[in-house]
């Protein structure tokens, strides 16, 4: 079940920094949906984005080819009401709670952890990712257990939840009477109202030298001086929201978005409410991780687009929410 890694090549920059494969099957195809035993669910703290008008993409030519960030193109979204932050462990806990729901990689009996962050003893360490060995497949990592068997979600109840699937996060949002965005509203979002800028908040990664986001400070993957305050996640609300009001669309955890993901999507893509293809080898993910780094990683940039297999699960992914 486990992609071992077997050679020393350079790990391809495209996706292995981001994002963690450590699983090569699905354990459900077709999941059950949750059904909930009445409790009440946590309100979502939320905002009214405006309709509008935008250039989605990248204008600036920084994004990887692969990824398919260009070109540039105008789009057209109607009014949404989104999440300021992404879905804690609180309330994931809730939706638990309530459900008695399993995540995916609860059903695997493992998860990606980023080396630095594993708590987990040698015995539980079952191998690393293909390609990208800084990404451990920890036994006993899951939502509950964010950096091994022994670590607890209470410990971070207002850290975004993590170690969920694309599967899990539809699950939470049947659950809540939610959906995940678009990826064209996430972007639309992420921008805050600001027209063609690099990042949530402007041109300058750190303007007057304040971090804007948990981001890596050092070299990747082995030194983080953690200049910004984290090593792994931050709790939502630790830095400046955008123009929306809307909490760390940049850094701290990967947000998972309803779309699939293709490349060439943005060369002949609908100008009005973009939903994205409707195949694709993985779903979309937005906004970048505390792992993301300029040398290595630098989809912290408000325009740029991550994928990875909707049953896989990280220590750096997450989501947000959208009302219905
Ligand atoms: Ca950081
Ligand atoms: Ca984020």
């Amino acid at each position: 079940m486990i992609q071992l890694s077997t050679t020393n090549s350079v790990p391809d920059p495209g996706h292995s920094c981001c994002t963690a494969s450590v699983h090569s099957a699905a354990p459900h195809a077709v999941r059950a949906a949750p059904v909930s035993t009445g409790s009440a669910k946590p309100a979502h703290e939320e905002i009214h984005i405006p309709s509008g008008t935008y250039m989605m993409g990248d204008g600036f030519g920084e994004g990887y080819p692969n990824d398919g960030e260009s070109p540039a193109h105008e789009v057209r979204l109607d009014t949404f009401v989104m999440d300021v932050t992404a879905v804690t462990n609180e309330k994931f806990a809730a939706f638990v709670a309530d459900t008695g729901f399993s995540t995916e990689a609860e059903t695997f009996g493992s998860s990606a952890v980023f080396h630095l962050l594993s708590t987990a003893r040698k015995q539980d360490v079952l191998g690393v990712a293909a390609g990208a060995p800084w990404w451990l497949n920890i036994r006993g990592a899951d939502w509950a257990h964010p950096t091994g068997p022994d670590s607890r979600w209470e410990d971070v109840a207002d850290h975004p939840v993590v170690h969920v699937s694309h599967n899990d996060a539809l699950a939470y949002c049947q659950w809540a009477g939610r959906r995940l965005p678009t990826e064209a509203e996430w972007e639309y979002a992420a921008r805050g109202g600001l027209q063609g800028k690099r990042y949530a908040w402007g041109n300058e990664l750190t303007p007057q030298g304040e971090h804007q986001c948990n981001i890596w400070q050092g070299t990747f993957p082995t030194i983080n001086t953690a200049d910004d305050g984290y090593l792994g996640t931050a709790p939502v609300k630790s830095f400046p929201a955008n123009g929306y009001g809307l909490f760390e669309v940049a850094g701290n955890v990967w947000e998972w978005c309803a779309d699939w993901f293709l490349p060439k999507y943005y060369r002949n893509s609908p100008a009005e409410n973009p939903k994205g293809p409707t195949i694709g080898a993985g779903r979309v993910m937005r906004g970048g991780s505390y792992l993301c780094h300029d040398s290595y990683c630098n989809r912290y940039r408000v325009a740029a687009r991550t994928s990875n297999t909707p049953e896989s699960s990280s220590g750096n992914c997450g989501f947000r929410t959208v009302a219905l």
